[in-house]
């Protein structure tokens, strides 16, 4: 099983105190920041936006995980401020020419995600694989935080993982984004994900500190 990381969800913390935050989230030592870009289109949502974040980078060295739920993201990716060790994911059902855009993010020496709706499947992206650091199952359908995981995902993450063994991507990680509580974690993990975006289900759980919810987090994914 590939080591796992977690990935903060920078949409749920409370921004007015985004500098206290990440200076607590590096302290957690968290793998990365989990960052949703949205374009009301491709979900019916806004959310932060590339500029914005960019600033972030003036008080954070931590990597930065952008999830683009935004529609052709192919002339896009030149907008954001992407460097090396950070995470990159978009959506397959975004754009017509998938393969382009991750070579793209990889050319900038960044891993590229293919991130799937519920709806999507392994067998839809297959071609993709070798082009692919990532694959993120969302477990419930993107646009909010706050919603119910969709229970048929998690079959979904076991299928994936077995998929991608059995044709020698092993080294292919799989994130998971949506509902990933403390409970749903503990499954996920057993199901063969290793990077867990921490919501409000988890890091940023009401009445929990955020030291409190990663310790939770982290137990849930690989204690006893
Ligand atoms: C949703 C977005 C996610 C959320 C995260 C929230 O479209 O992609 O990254 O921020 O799922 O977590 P939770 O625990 O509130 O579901
Ligand atoms: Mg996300």
């Amino acid at each position: 099983m590939l080591k796992s990381k977690i990935s903060p969800s920078l949409m749920c913390a409370d921004l007015i105190n985004i500098k206290e935050i990440l200076n607590e989230l590096a302290k957690e030592n968290v793998d990365y920041l989990h960052i949703d870009i949205m374009d009301g289109e491709f979900v019916p949502n806004l959310m932060l936006s590339n500029e914005i974040v960019k600033q972030f980078r003036k008080i954070t060295n931590i990597p930065y995980d952008y999830h683009l739920m935004i529609k052709n993201p192919d002339h896009k990716i030149d907008w954001f401020d992407l460097r090396e060790n950070d995470l990159m994911s978009i959506h397959y059902e975004a754009t017509l020419d998938p393969k382009s855009v991750l070579k793209k993010i990889k050319s900038k020496g960044a891993k590229a995600g293919v991130a799937l709706k519920p709806a999507t499947t392994i067998e839809n992206i297959s071609y993709l694989l070798p082009d692919v650091d990532f694959i993120l199952i969302m477990t419930v359908n993107p646009g909010f935080a706050g919603q119910k995981l969709i229970p048929e995902t998690l079959a979904k993450i076991k299928k994936t993982r077995l998929f991608l063994n059995e044709n020698g991507y092993e080294n292919i990680r799989i994130q998971v984004d949506g509902n990933v509580s403390f409970e749903n974690a503990k499954k996920m993990r057993l199901m063969g994900a290793d990077i867990f975006v921490g919501g409000t289900s988890s890091i940023f759980k009401k009445d929990l500190s955020i030291s409190e919810g990663i310790a939770l987090l982290r137990e849930a994914i690989d204690g006893d």
